[in-house]
């Protein structure tokens, strides 16, 4: 039996390993690391592992699919599902106008680049604002805290050089994102090894926790006041390098006196920590000289998440944590355009008033977008500019979005509701039409995604300048009917008349960006891959075409990058980053207002944190027997304490009731959890009007968030971690198998 080993990018995440996948005889029958990528070095997890799995399983989708008058769906070919959705998408801009018509882009839709720049295109076309993304209900505070901090343009130290990291509701080890690269535990380790210090925030001994050398395991949504305090302990014990703060910052003073009420005395009440704990942090961090803070989704989903960002990114400027001049610049991007490498901060830019307003709870556009979390009631408020459409790219808004209950309204509200997906998600089951399209293997591969997520932040994309990119490995299923998203916006243009201009993705600034657009006029024949991706990355910082063309960027590859270093500011550079911003600083204010405010554990004594799973990536892989093996049931991970409380025994049922609703799970002990948190993954369960299924799909932790309350003012993202409820033994236990 012959073996080929093929070199592919994984796509089940942002994260883009390089994999190789073994073939015997044209079939696919393992997948491995690749230890010879220089960026994952060998890593692979296991869905990662199952992917070419993915492609065959029995649940995915082998033709599109179109809603018939008894609600059932039956197949129909891509190309008259494309003539028919455009054709109404046409007749609703007729009767309601284009803003009528909206898309939600999930993480797929960030996953495959091509569909994304296609989308937007098509959306320009139709003259439509309405563009929602997984961003607003995911880390919206960063959008926010960049704007209003403004960017060092030779960006953050990369993980090889940190003495010190601080980490806020994030577990790189699992999620691949933080800033440890696309090997985190095998960088984490080499750095800790190195002498790396870490600190590490959160209400639960996490991956990364285990290993830190101070833990806060505070009570969640406190981080807001627990970076404003440790910011404050670091500027009394005058641990900040005065010299940067003097030269590259304004708003010292202004936010001096804003941290003033946060003492650790203060601090520790509401959060639970003890003040000697808060000023150790605090000493740590002030020890650091090259360090980096990564917030993540636990920061961002239990209120104030702009201004915990925003905490980040002032830290990281009142230590100096940025790069300066004759420091090494290793990659100038590859696909991406890079930060230009001058020690030089941009000003205080507004980050909300530029854009579409909405229609309620004053909400608006915002640097993270506009805000997902009102979308259902744009969908369910009548008037002008109700929206009567949505497309859905990569996305299950059914288990993603905060307040399912609403969300479910809302779906059935649609006139037409349009589903990009390679299986019947919980939001397709309700599609008007389901848009079944190629997958991973089946496409081109780039690693351009996470390049592009070098704007996140410190310690995003790739610290050397790598690139790989691969061919389709697998045919499509056979007697399938797929075509690539971008194809199905091509041909809904043509069918409409209209030109797509794409704009690039390979360049950062949206007004540089909009000088690289790619025409393809109306009814213009569909083009081949390569030339789809030439104009996604057009502009970029090797052409696009010549790293294709270059076979050792097949396994991954460093191009050769003259050596660069960081140069001095400018000097008729005139602009500062701001440490003060007003906006902020009142949203600090009213974080200081609760610190005498006492946590209602009467009526809601527990709250529900998120938290991810190795083996599951937000509502995808429950469909896989191997995972569902190693995650048989949706686990809530509970303190022995309160285990004890309640009279649970592993493996029970428990009801977790908040003000909104009540969701079942299965309850695993686990001392991780600190005592009054009950640790549950998002994006399971069924649809409300479905039979609860407890050992099977389980509850939906979206359906406890009420999406018009405790919402931030800026993003819309109502509380989605730090939920409050009540916990009690299901009445009627199923017989449930202990979890492995
Ligand atoms: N395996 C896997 N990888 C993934 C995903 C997945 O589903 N599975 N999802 C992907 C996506 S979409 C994203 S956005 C990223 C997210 O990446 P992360 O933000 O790193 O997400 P988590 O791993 O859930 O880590 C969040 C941590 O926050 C803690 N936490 C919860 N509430 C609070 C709080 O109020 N304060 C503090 N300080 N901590 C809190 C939780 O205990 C948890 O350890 O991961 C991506 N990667
Ligand atoms: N309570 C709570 N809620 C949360 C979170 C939380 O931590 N707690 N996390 C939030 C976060 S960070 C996020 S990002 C959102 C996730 O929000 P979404 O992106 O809306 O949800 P996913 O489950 O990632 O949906 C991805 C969909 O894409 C489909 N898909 C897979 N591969 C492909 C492909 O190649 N092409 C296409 N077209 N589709 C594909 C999958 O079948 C799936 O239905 O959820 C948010 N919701
Ligand atoms: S971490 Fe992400 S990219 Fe890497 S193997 Fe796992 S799913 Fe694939
Ligand atoms: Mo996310």
């Amino acid at each position: 039996m012959e073996t080929e080993r093929k070199h592919v990018i994984c796509r089940a995440c942002h994260a883009q390993c390089g994999l190789i996948v073994d073939f015997e005889d044209g079939v696919p029958v393992a997948t491995h690391g690749d230890k010879d990528n220089p960026a994952s070095a060998g890593y692979s997890c296991i869905k990662g592992r199952e992917l070419m799995n993915y492609h065959s399983f029995p649940t995915r989708l082998k033709h599109s699919l179109e809603r018939q008058p008894d609600g059932s769906h039956a197949p129909c070919s891509w190309n008259d599902a494309a003539a028919k959705v455009s054709d109404k998408i046409q007749a609703i801009i007729d009767e309601h106008g284009p803003e009528s018509v909206a898309i939600y882009i999930g993480t797929f839709g960030f996953n495959t680049l091509t569909a994304q720049a296609f989308a937007l295109a098509f959306m320009e076309a139709i003259n439509s604002p309405m563009i929602f993304t997984s961003v607003t209900i995911d880390q919206p505070g960063k959008g926010i805290a960049w704007f209003q901090h403004g960017f060092w343009q030779a960006g953050a130290y990369r993980h090889e050089e940190w003495d010190g990291l601080m980490l806020v509701g994030t577990n790189p080890v699992v999620s691949m994102q933080g800033g440890l690269g696309m090997n985190p535990n095998k960088n984490l380790h080499a750095a800790k090894k190195r002498g790396m210090k870490l600190i590490v925030i959160d209400p639960r001994v996490s991956d990364v926790a285990k290993k830190a050398d101070i833990h806060l395991q505070c009570r969640p949504g406190e981080d807001a006041a627990i970076l404003a305090c440790i910011a404050r302990q670091i500027i009394e014990e005058d641990l900040h390098d005065k010299a940067f703060v003097e030269e590259e910052t304004v708003g010292f003073e202004e936010l001096k006196s804003t941290l003033a009420p946060f003492t650790p005395e203060a601090v520790s009440k509401r959060s639970g920590l003890k003040p000697e704990e808060l000023i150790a942090a605090a000493r740590m961090y002030g020890s650091f000289k090259k360090a980096d803070i990564a917030c993540g989704t636990g920061a961002n989903m239990s209120g104030y998440g702009n201004a915990a960002e925003y905490l980040n990114k002032v830290l990281m400027s009142l230590m100096g944590h940025w790069k300066r001049e004759g420091d090494l610049r290793r990659n100038p991007g590859v696909l991406i355009e890079g930060f230009p490498p001058i020690a030089a901060g941009t000003g205080s830019e507004p980050a909300w008033g530029f854009g579409k307003k909405l229609r309620v709870r004053d909400l608006e556009e915002s640097a993270s977008g506009l805000p997902t979390a009102a979308l259902a009631d744009e969908i369910l408020t009548p008037g002008e500019g109700q929206i009567k459409a949505l497309i859905v790219l990569g996305g299950n808004p059914m288990l993603a979005w905060p307040d399912q209950i609403k969300t479910f309204e809302a779906m059935k509200a649609l006139d037409l509701l349009v589903c990009f997906d390679p299986r019947m998600s919980k939001t397709c089951e309700l599609a008007d039409y389901v848009i079944a399209p190629k997958i991973h293997y089946e496409t081109i591969g780039t690693t351009a995604l996470n390049e592009f997520l070098t704007s996140f932040g410190g310690g995003w994309g790739y610290e050397e300048p790598y690139v790989q990119i691969c061919d389709p490995i697998l045919d499509t299923p056979p007697g399938s009917d797929l075509c690539e998203e971008h194809e199905f916006f091509h041909a809904m243009a043509g069918s409409m008349g209209l030109d797509l201009n794409v704009k690039t993705k390979a360049i950062l600034d949206h007004d540089q960006a909009a000088n690289h657009k790619t025409l393809f006029p109306a009814g213009s024949p569909l083009p081949d891959p390569v030339t789809v991706w030439d104009a996604v990355l057009k502009g970029s910082p090797m052409p696009f075409r010549e790293v294709y063309n270059d076979p050792e960027a097949r396994k991954g590859r460093l191009m050769d990058c003259p050596e660069e270093r960081i140069q001095a500011k400018p000097a008729d550079w005139a602009e500062r980053l701001c440490i003060g911003a007003p906006a902020m600083l009142e949203e600090l204010d009213e974080v200081a207002a609760r610190l005498d405010v006492k946590q209602d554990f009467e009526t809601y004594p527990y709250r529900v944190i998120s938290r991810r799973l190795s083996d599951i990536h937000n509502s995808n892989w429950h469909e896989d027997p191997l995972q569902r093996k190693r995650v048989p049931h949706h686990p809530a991970f509970i303190n022995p304490k309160d285990m004890n409380d309640l009279g649970l025994a592993p493996g029970d049922v428990v009801e977790i009731e908040s003000a909104r609703a009540t969701i079942k799970c299965v309850t695993i002990e686990s001392p991780e959890v600190r005592a009054g948190c009950l640790s549950v993954p998002h994006a399971w369960g069924g649809n409300p009007d479905e039979d609860d299924d407890p050992l099977g799909a389980g509850g939906n932790t979206g359906r406890l968030s009420f999406n018009d309350r405790d919402f931030d003012r800026r993003t819309g993202i109502p509380l989605m971690s730090a939920i409050p409820v009540r916990l009690r033994r299901a009445s009627n236990q199923p017989v449930a198998e202990a979890a492995e």
